[in-house]
Parts: structure tokens; C-alpha cells; sequence
């Protein structure tokens, strides 16, 4: 169907450089006398891809007759050693490799190297991907490797069917309780993820269930165990979400106490199992006490208890517990401006440093609140020195227009992992805390919460493909820009146009920002309606107990979180950044009701009050909403009909609806400042 086949088209291509790939692309030689299901993939790839784009496939396991071939290598690279630096080959980890034009009398290849058959697979990608973007290849010298040793996808998929948060249709995994085991869709997800880096999948929902409590018992291990078995041929191992107090379900225990030795007994005897099953299992991804989902606390114990007890369950085997600290007071008292939501995973999780095992990894999202379209990074990162963790960035668009309205995440998530914390002096920034690098952490990396559901395109939004796309390219070489990212994206899916890549490159970049515009202003956050989370309701949140508020009144609007007069959270990061979130002179306008309560005339360093900001970016926003449906439809007839129809349909909701955010959040601001609008607009 329509853009099923997202990043792994593979068009004809009628370029040169058709003329010089087919001259390297006649056969491909294994230098492996016996190739794992890994490297007979990435063998596979190349050879159906190539022969897509050009019209002939290579010959696989060739012997070098032709005067130039692919070879394909891993394990011992000595034949690079002439041809490359020896200490950059050192360097090439498990998952590196090196694309290099090698030229020996007589014969000339390309080498696809890397030390493990994984990193032979990421580089028969990144081949795929230089004649996806049209990029000579005569003369490669590539050498790569990830930054983060975990890259993984959280699915927050349930096994009726249903996907917490999933805006593409229902789960590709699940129906009525049991797997639906659709292998060559699940083989196809797993060549996505592969092609953009990905080594790691949990494939059930933080929030587990009763039926997805038994994933880790025998009459469902089976079943988990045959998705592992496919996710496994392309590099990427398996998780599951467990449930804290799974020993009371299904191990007949009364008690799921981390320190109770049945409970030890249980998760032991589990683990065992799982990996009977699963050889290669990765770990249990953790959500306890958060949210009304059990954890240690109900036993008086502290996550570090309830984390290590799972971990030395799975230690024998290499698993981790990856434990996430999205952990608040989901029944807090709005009226009490002294608790706030944004300090709780600090608070929660910064005593605890140190105090957790060496194959517990805590996740934490970009942010202290959650996902929204503009958040400071969270304090954790920089605040944890003895702890390892990753970051959770969410790829589907909860709070960013669930897939109806294009918000290309890239640059967000750019600023997320540039963001310095000073932990360790300036240049500390998320990126190297996650990826272990700032305290030399033995674990590290990055998680997304999926966007991808059944839906034939596999993102809903065609456009939304590019959140997961940019997400396994980012994290994988954090330096990439969100412009090369985009286009590279745009290249692979629509094809070299250079109106075509101009065009959809701008729309891309300049979603997230069009997107903040027409929601809530200044990183205030929310606004959006309770429970599902789509569109507009200034106050939806306002007067519940989910701590999620702006405290507008008929003076003002934000929330004080300084140390002077607020809630104190600006004091959870180091001094440097503290300071600049502390003083309303030195706190970014984007952040600044995120951090203070000012009034309505407060004059931001734009030179614009703040009840003129909202009123000018809500116009804006919204106009830029219409534009984007002109910019799309100035591209007919140069991509096909399908995907056309099918990304204007969602361009077109886009821009009705940010006029309803327009109108909604503009005429709430009117009424409760009583100040008009500058320009005299009429505001509904
Ligand atoms: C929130 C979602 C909720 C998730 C929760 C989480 O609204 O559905 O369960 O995050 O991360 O954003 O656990």
C-alpha cells in the first residue's frame, strides 16, 4: 500500500550514477565461510535493493571475478589494515563498520566491514542509503560507529489490540489477547529499524496489564520468544515490560515485597525461563509506582530495592532492568503551589544515586514533565553521577498532534541532547549523560516510544514517518543536523526533485515551531483536552490533581518554580544552568511561564509583552498551518497520487484545527487579561 514501504523503497534510479553503482554492483563477495542469518540479511538487502534501483540484482557469493564487486566482511578486518588506519579499526566496536573503495592491481572493490555481523549489516545500510541519496561512491572512506550502545524502541502496544497512545491504527504484534505473528510485517519493521540503527525493542505497554502479565509465563513465552527469533536476524534483541507485582498473579504469592525471598524466587525462577526461551533477551523495562501501576512502595521499599532484585534475577544471563523514573504524584492538590510535578523525578531518584546495581539502567524523559511541546531537559541528567541511564524521547505525538498535524521532532529532541547540564563544567551535555560518556558509565542510550502502528503506512501521517526515521539516525550520530536528517529522509522517500526535497525539507523544519505557536505559549505546556490529549482546553488540567497547571489569572500567567519564591525546582540543577532558569532576565522566552509567574505586560526580550506573544503567535501559527497545505499542494503531480492525497487530507485537519487552537486559547487570554489586542484582530 501506500508508503508501506517507507525507507526501504528502493525506486529505480535514473540518474549518472545509476551508471557507476552498476559498476561496483555486479556481484557481491562473502568473506565469511559461514555467514549468520545476520549477515545472509544484510547479504539480502543489498542484493534485492540494488537490483530495485537498478534493474539488475548483484550476484550473491560471487568469488571476485569481475574487475570491481561489493565485498562484504566481518570478524577480522587485517585485509583493511593497509587501507585504513589500524587504531581507527581498532576503535570500530561491536557495532561499527567501514565503507571503504579499496584498489588492488588487477581489481578494485568497495569493503562493507565491521568486527560483528551486526556492524556488517549497518553498514550494507548506510551503502544502501549513499545510492538511495544519490552520492558517488567511487571513493568511500566512511567509518562510523553509534554513540549510544542501546538504541531502542519502547511499544506501548497492548495485546488486545489497542496501542496506549498510537495514532497509526492497531498494534503490528497483537489482537484479542494473543500474537498475531503477521512475520513477513514484523520482518519488514525489523529492516526498518535496522536501517536506521536500532538494536533494541520492547514490545508491550509500560502499563501491563493482566493479560500482558503473562507474557513471561510458558503460555506466552512461546509466542514471544518467535517475535524475538525475527527481531534477532536484524540486530535487534528483545524486552519486555513487566509488572511489578506479577509473583501475586501469576506466581500464587500474597506479596510482590522485593525483599521477600518467594518474590526473590519468583522473578529467579522467571528469568530462568525467559531466557530458556529467549537466549539473547534483553532485560524488563520497568514502570512502578506511577501512575496507579504497582512498585516497591506498597512494601515500604525504594525503587533502588525493587530495581536490584529484579536485576540480580536476570544478572546470570546479561539482562538488564531498565527502570523508569516518570514517577510523580498523579493525585497532588492543585491548590498547593508548593508541590510541583516537574521536581518529583528528582526528588524520587536523585537520593538514590549510586545505590543501584550495575545492570539497572533508569530512563528518563526528555523532560521533568512529560512530552510536552517545549520542556527544559530534565535536571536527572547531570544530577545522577553513580547511576547509568538512558533517555526516553516519545516518537509518537501524545501532546504534538497525534499524527494529524506534522511536527517533525528532530529539532527538538537536537535540543534535548545539546542542552548542557555543567555536571561535570560547561560541555556536559544530555547526549554524553545518556550515553554514558560524562561519568564513564558502563551502560547508556536512548529510548523512543513508538509511533508506528498497522496502519499500511505505518505512521498514520505519512509526513510522521520521518519522527522515526530522524530518531534512529539522531541517536545513532547525535552531531547530524535536523537538516540533514530531513533531507536525507526526504531523499529516500520522495526521490531527488530538488523542488520536491526544497519543499517538504521546509515543512519539516519548521513544523515543531509552527506547532508550539498555535498551542500553549512559553513552555507553559498543556491546555490540551484531559484524558485523550488532542486539542485545545486551556483549563482542561487547571483545577485536577495531575499537578499540570499555568495558574493564569486576571494578572497573570505561569508558574513560579524558583528558588526565591517558587517551588524550588530551579535549585535541582547545577549552578550554572540554575542561575539562568532562576532570573526572569535570563530565562529563555520560550521557557519563561515554564519557569515564572508574570504578569500579562511582562516584556519579553523579544520586545513584545506577553499577552501580545500569545496573541501574534496564535495568528502566526495558524497561518503557517494554512501554508503548509499551499506548500504540499504545489507539489502534485511531482510525487504520487497516494501519498499525496493521503499527507493533504492530514495537512488539511492540521490547519482547521490549529484555528481552533487559535481561537480557543487567544479568547480565553482576552477574557482573563481584559487586554486587547494590539493590532485589533478579531478574536473569537
Ligand atoms: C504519558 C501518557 C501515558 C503513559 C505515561 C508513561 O499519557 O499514557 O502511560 O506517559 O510514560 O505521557 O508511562
Amino acid at each position: 500500500g501506500e508508503g508501506y514501504k517507507a525507507w526501504l523503497r528502493y525506486p529505480p534510479l535514473n540518474l549518472n550514477q545509476a551508471k557507476e553503482y552498476a559498476s561496483w554492483c555486479g556481484e557481491i563477495v562473502i568473506a565469511a565461510s559461514e555467514p549468520s542469518a545476520v549477515l545472509k540479511n544484510a547479504c539480502e538487502e543489498l542484493a534485492n535493493g540494488i537490483g530495485s534501483m537498478l534493474g539488475t540484482a548483484p550476484q550473491i557469493g560471487g568469488s571476485g571475478k569481475l574487475p570491481r564487486f561489493l565485498r562484504i566482511t566481518t570478524g577480522d578486518l587485517a585485509e583493511l589494515q593497509g587501507a585504513m588506519e589500524t587504531a581507527e579499526l581498532e576503535e570500530l566496536g561491536e557495532e561499527g563498520y567501514v565503507l571503504k573503495t579499496v584498489r588492488e592491481p588487477g581489481r578494485e572493490y568497495i569493503a562493507i566491514a565491521g568486527r560483528t555481523d551486526r556492524g556488517a549489516l549497518y553498514g550494507a545500510f548506510h551503502f544502501l542509503r549513499l545510492m538511495q541519496t544519490g552520492q558517488s561512491v567511487n571513493d568511500l572512506s566512511v567509518i562510523e560507529k553509534p554513540a549510544a550502545k542501546l538504541r531502542m524502541i519502547d511499544h506501548w502496544d497492548n495485546m488486545d489490540g489497542s496501542i496506549e497512545r498510537g495514532y497509526a491504527g492497531q498494534s503490528i504484534f497483537y489482537r484479542n489477547g494473543k500474537f498475531i505473528m503477521d512475520r513477513k510485517r514484523i520482518r519488514d519493521y525489523a529492516r526498518m529499524m535496522a536501517a536506521v540503527g536500532l538494536n533494541a525493542i520492547s514490545i508491550n505497554n509500560v502499563n501491563v496489564h493482566e493479560t500482558e502479565t503473562r507474557l513471561i509465563t510458558p503460555e506466552l513465552l512461546p509466542s514471544a520468544a518467535a517475535a524475538a527469533d525475527i527481531f534477532r536476524e536484524y540486530g535487534v534483541r528483545l524486552f519486555l515490560s513487566v509488572n511489578f507485582a506479577s509473583p501475586i498473579p501469576c506466581g500464587g504469592l500474597t506479596t510482590a515485597d522485593p525483599l521477600d525471598s518467594g518474590v526473590r524466587r519468583f522473578w529467579a525462577e522467571r528469568a530462568a525461563d525467559v531466557y530458556r526461551h529467549i537466549p539473547d533477551f534483553g532485560g524488563f523495562l520497568v514502570k512502578a509506582d506511577s501512575e496507579f501501576q504497582p512498585g516497591p512502595f506498597t512494601y515500604g521499599r525504594d525503587h533502588a530495592d525493587g530495581a536490584n532484585m529484579l536485576a540480580e534475577a536476570l544478572r546470570l544471563y546479561g539482562g538488564i532492568v531498565i527502570w523508569r523514573c516518570f514517577v510523580y504524584d498523579c493525585l497532588q492538590d492543585w491548590r498547593d503551589r508548593k508541590t510541583d510535578r516537574a521536581r518529583a523525578a528528582y526528588d524520587h531518584f536523585r537520593p538514590l544515586d549510586g545505590k543501584f546495581a550495575d545492570n539497572v539502567v533508569l530512563q528518563i524523559k526528555n523532560g521533568p514533565m512529560d512530552f510536552q511541546v517545549r520542556e527544559p531537559a530534565s535536571p536527572l541528567f547531570g544530577g545522577l553521577r553513580q547511576t547509568n541511564q538512558i533517555l526516553e524521547l516519545q516518537i509518537t505525538q501524545e501532546y504534538t498532534g497525534q499524527q494529524t498535524h506534522l511536527c517533525f521532532l528532530v529539532p527538538q529532541w537536537k535540543e534535548v541532547l545539546d542542552f548542557d547540564t555543567y555536571a561535570s563544567g560547561e560541555g556536559s551535555t544530555v547526549a554524553k549523560a545518556a550515553t554514558g560518556e560524562l561519568f564513564d558509565r558502563p551502560l547508556g542510550g536512548i529510548a523512543g516510544v513508538s509511533n508506528i502502528g498497522d496502519d499500511s503506512n505505518w505512521t498514520g501521517h505519512l509526513l510522521a514517518q520521518a519522527n522515526y526515521y530522524g530518531y534512529g539516525r539522531l541517536i545513532w550520530r547525535p552531531e547530524l543536523t535536523a537538516e540533514q536528517i530531513a533531507d536525507e529522509w526526504v531523499r529516500i522517500t520522495f526521490g531527488l526533485d530538488p523542488v520536491v526535497v526544497a519543499t517538504i525539507c521546509r515543512m519539516l523544519l519548521d513544523s515543531w515551531i509552527i506547532y508550539e505557536k498555535y498551542t500553549s505559549p512559553l513552555g507553559v505546556g498543556w491546555m490540551v483536552n484531559p484524558g485523550h490529549h488532542y486539542g485545545p482546553n486551556v483549563d482542561g488540567y487547571e483545577y485536577s490533581k495531575w499537578g499540570t497547571y499555568h495558574y493564569a489569572d486576571c494578572r497573570g500567567v505561569g508558574v513560579d518554580r524558583t528558588v526565591k519564591t517558587g517551588t524550588g525546582y530551579t535549585g535541582q540543577y547545577h549552578d550554572e544552568v540554575a542561575a539562568r532558569f532562576e532570573a526572569i532576565e535570563s530565562c529563555p522566552d520560550e521557557l519563561l511561564l515554564f519557569f515564572h509567574h508574570v504578569p500579562y505586560t511582562h516584556v519579553l526580550k523579544s520586545g513584545k509583552t506577553v499577552i501580545q506573544h500569545i496573541y501574534d503567535t496564535h495568528f502566526e501559527g495558524a497561518e503557517q498551518a494554512d501554508k503548509l497545505v499551499d506548500a504540499w499542494r504545489g507539489l502534485q503531480g511531482k510525487i504520487d497520487e497516494a501519498r499525496y492525497e493521503s499527507a493533504l487530507s492530514r495537512l488539511q485537519e492540521q490547519s482547521k484545527h490549529a484555528k481552533e487552537w487559535r481561537d480557543v486559547v487567544n479568547s480565553y487570554f482576552l477574557r482573563k487579561s481584559g487586554i486587547d489586542d494590539e493590532q485589533g484582530r478579531t478574536i473569537y
